[in-house]
């Protein structure tokens, strides 16, 4: 349950805290000297306060936003408005190694159109996996309008799984949502095209030049989409745009826009007026009714045909087997929207004023009763719009998308001509309220907004427009995602957040506490397939295989160092790096640089990745650790050296450097001991609490344990080297020693703190 404050409890309690502040002897400013001071309002208060995360807070919804043409997924926090991530999906993303590393390369390149690598996607419509209707916290979907892709992302990790390339379309806009229990992944074209990516000339539009819809089948389980079980509606060559899933008595059909059902082919150039003024010129375009539960029943009897591989059911098929009708709806529509009931379809037009609530019982018992108006060019059965519609409402200039609220009959649609969203109850048919925006607002998010129960309390403007809104940065302005609380009668902007990714166009949000990411990986994954890689080892067994042409290095990762450190390779060589991080603890990442390479691999623990250089140049090529990991993360680093053809294989040289002495030694082992009696101090401390209770502490203290174990192995080898008088190694691994007394000490001490501020009790 949400705390409420009241408007005047919560500025008393503010102003009464400021008085406290203000009696106090410090010379800290009270909270009246700040509001003069950057001149704040009460109201601007209190949308601080309702937005304001404390260092340290969570948020209490997560959301997934497209980054439009920059190919990939941003994810902030509701209602701090914190930017916690970029999901890299079509277009590389150094960071997180993806494009850089070999295996996210492999994705890439299964995703893209056979021969080529595309590196960047048109993002619109992320979705969420559903079970019954509501989020279950499990899987993202994308899609890229520019080439026809649907990215599959897995929740665990919050990386991008597979991709897939649509065989049949050649662009599209209406992907990638999904039905009520994630049964399929939809994805309808936009502009038509021969089907199957083939020549016609536009002279042949009507006849050869067709719309489509995809259904791809998911597998939830396995967290994949099965292309042998997806199938393809073939359409009429109408501007197919975006589709909603049915839900409970609606729950078999999907609601499909389109526009330009004028079929007019502009051609500017030829003195022909433009495609924006011959696809507007009817009164009303089609929304497809579409029964895709009886599709896939048509699909599992074989009645299709395949182009590329890909089962398209025929529009003879599809007219015949009752698969798709057709209603008119208000010219050239934009957002489709089934109601949490599934009773309700409304859609936006964007050159109406008005927003249209048609009625599902009312369609259906016409298709049932086959009691159409006409048809179509092609023959699809058309529904009486009047007889199909529950009621239309005057809501103001341009409507493009709806969110509904957890309130029952409230919907939100945005008003991109005039800039404002309304609030309304499409029951019975009446305005609620309005709210300006910065400026023309496209799709809206409100939370869970699309499932079988929303969640109500914020609403979402994501803004085409920033113009005056942030400080200038040049030409290109942030967008601007507009945060509104909904919980009252009236809406209340509370904060604007400028993201500097573009162009984002649609976002869901879910409850954050339906998420269960992980925290490592389980040792030895690729995070690209999830599955054990073939090329992870364990420390201790690492190795450099070399073959003719080819060296291979299987090593391991952990703070703050590489194994092997030093790689021997000659001109030609293709040389391939698989590194795992050994690390256990929580966030101890590790990267991979080879300098003048195309290469950085991101290394989060458990994790296995591999990097190949396909024809290595003469030369000495540093690598190094591009994640800041410890105190000595400077240090890790190591040298691919690669010796000109036909020269021989040289030995890591050691007497290089500085020359130990036995004095050097006796000093370094000193401070090993005196640090020890350190560690002992915290550990002792730490195993006084009741530190069991609390799993962050556990996590850390096994990540300790681990560092002292290792500290162990080092110096016992600095024992040995010492027994047989060799200053130099047994100064050197004494060094290594200390090295990791210090990582479980600083383990330690951030434990000690964690303990004392999360209130741990002393036990014994
Ligand atoms: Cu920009 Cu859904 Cu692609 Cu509307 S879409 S705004
Ligand atoms: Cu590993 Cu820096």
């Amino acid at each position: 349950m949400r705390l409420e404050l009241s408007r005047t409890t919560a500025i008393a309690t503010i102003l009464a805290l400021s008085g406290a502040f203000a009696n106090s002897a410090s010379a800290a400013e009270s909270l009246q000297d700040v509001m003069k001071r950057r001149n704040l309002s009460e109201k601007d208060m209190l949308a601080a306060a309702k937005t304001y995360t404390p260092s340290g807070g969570r948020d209490e919804f997560l959301t997934f936003s497209s980054s439009g043409h920059a190919g990939s997924i941003i994810v902030y926090g509701i209602p701090s408005m914190r930017i916690y991530k970029y999901i890299a999906v079509f277009t590389p993303e150094p960071w997180q190694g993806y494009g850089f590393d070999d295996e996210s390369k492999a994705l890439l390149k299964a995703g893209s159109p056979q021969g080529q690598t595309i590196n960047w996607g048109d993002t619109h419509h992320p979705n969420l996996s559903k079970t019954n209707g509501d989020y279950d916290g499990q899987w993202l979907f994308i899609n890229d309008k520019s080439t026809p892709r649907i990215a599959v992302i897995s929740l665990k990790d919050f990386e991008t799984r597979q991709i897939v390339v649509n065989p049949v379309l050649t662009n599209e806009h209406g992907g990638a949502f999904v039905t009520n229990n994630t049964e399929y992944v939809m994805e309808a074209s936009q502009l038509p095209s021969p089907l199957g990516h083939k020549y016609a000339p536009l002279d042949k539009f009507n006849d050869e030049f067709r719309g489509g819809i995809t259904y791809w089948k998911f597998n939830k389980d396995a967290g994949k989409i099965e292309q042998e079980n997806s199938f393809t509606l073939e359409l009429p060559p109408y501007s197919q745009d975006l589709v909603s899933s049915g839900k409970g008595p609606s729950e078999d059909w999907a609601f499909l826009n389109s526009f330009c059902s004028e079929r007019y082919v502009g051609g500017i150039e030829s003195g022909k007026p433009p495609f924006e003024a011959g696809c507007s010129a009817n009164d009303t375009d089609f929304m497809h009714i579409i029964n895709w539960k009886k599709a896939e029943a048509v699909f599992k009897a074989g009645k299709f045909t395949k182009i590329n591989g890909m089962a398209v059911i025929p529009l003879k098929t599809v007219i015949d087997e009752g698969l798709v009708y057709l209603v008119p709806e208000p010219k050239s529509p934009h957002g489709v929207d089934v109601s949490p009931d599934g009773k309700f379809v409304i859609v936006g037009g964007k050159l109406d004023s008005h927003g249209s609530v048609f009625d599902f019982a009312k369609m259906k018992a016409q298709i049932d009763a086959k009691k159409f108006v006409g048809k179509d060019a092609y023959g699809f059965p058309i529904l009486d719009m009047k007889e199909s519609l529950h009621t239309q409402v005057a809501l103001g200039l341009g409507p493009l998308h709806n969110q509904y609220d957890s309130k029952p009959c409230v919907v939100y649609t945005s008003l991109y001509v005039d800039s404002q969203i309304v609030k309304w109850d499409y029951c019975q048919g009446k305005v609620l309220d309005k709210i300006a925006i910065q400026y023309n607002v496209g799709h809206l998010l409100t939370m869970g907004g699309d499932t079988m129960h929303p969640d109500g309390h914020y609403l979402v403007a994501l803004n085409k427009l920033s113009i005056d809104r942030f400080n200038p940065v040049g030409p290109l302005h942030p967008q601007n995602h507009q945060l509104i609380d909904i919980s009252g009668d009236k809406m209340e902007l509370l904060y604007d957040l400028p993201i500097g990714l573009g162009e984002p166009h649609q976002a869901v949000a879910i409850r954050a506490d339906k998420l269960k990411p992980t925290i490592r990986y389980k040792y030895g994954t690729d995070s690209r397939t999830e599955e054990e890689s073939k090329f992870a080892v364990r420390p201790g067994s690492e190795k450099i295989v070399r073959t003719p042409g080819k060296v291979e290095v299987f090593g391991t990762v952990i703070r703050s160092h590489y194994n092997p450190e030093i790689v021997e390779a000659e001109e030609g060589d293709q040389v391939t790096f698989h590194w795992t991080n050994s690390e256990r603890a929580e966030d101890e990442t590790h990267g991979f640089a080879i300098s003048q390479n195309d290469v950085n691999l991101s290394l989060e623990p458990g994790k296995t990745a591999s990097a190949t250089i396909e024809h290595a140049k003469a030369g000495v090529y540093p690598y190094y650790c591009t994640e800041f990991c410890s105190a000595l993360h400077l240090e890790m680093e190591g040298y691919l050296m690669v010796r000109p053809k036909g020269s021989a294989i040289e030995k890591a040289s050691t007497n290089v450097g500085t020359v130990y002495t036995k004095a050097d030694f006796d000093k370094q082992y000193k401070a090993c001991l005196d640090t020890q009696s350190v560690i002992d101090k915290v550990v002792a401390y730490i195993t006084s609490t009741n530190f069991k209770d609390f799993p962050t502490a556990v996590g850390q203290v096994e990540d300790a344990t681990d560092q002292l174990k290792f500290g162990t192995e080092a110096r016992a080898k600095a024992d040995d080297y010492a027994k047989k008088e060799d200053w130099q190694n047994a100064t050197l691994w004494a060094g290594q020693w200390w090295q990791y007394q210090v990582k479980a000490a600083d383990i330690g001490l951030r434990t000690k703190t964690y303990l004392e501020q999360n209130g741990a009790r002393t036990v014994k």
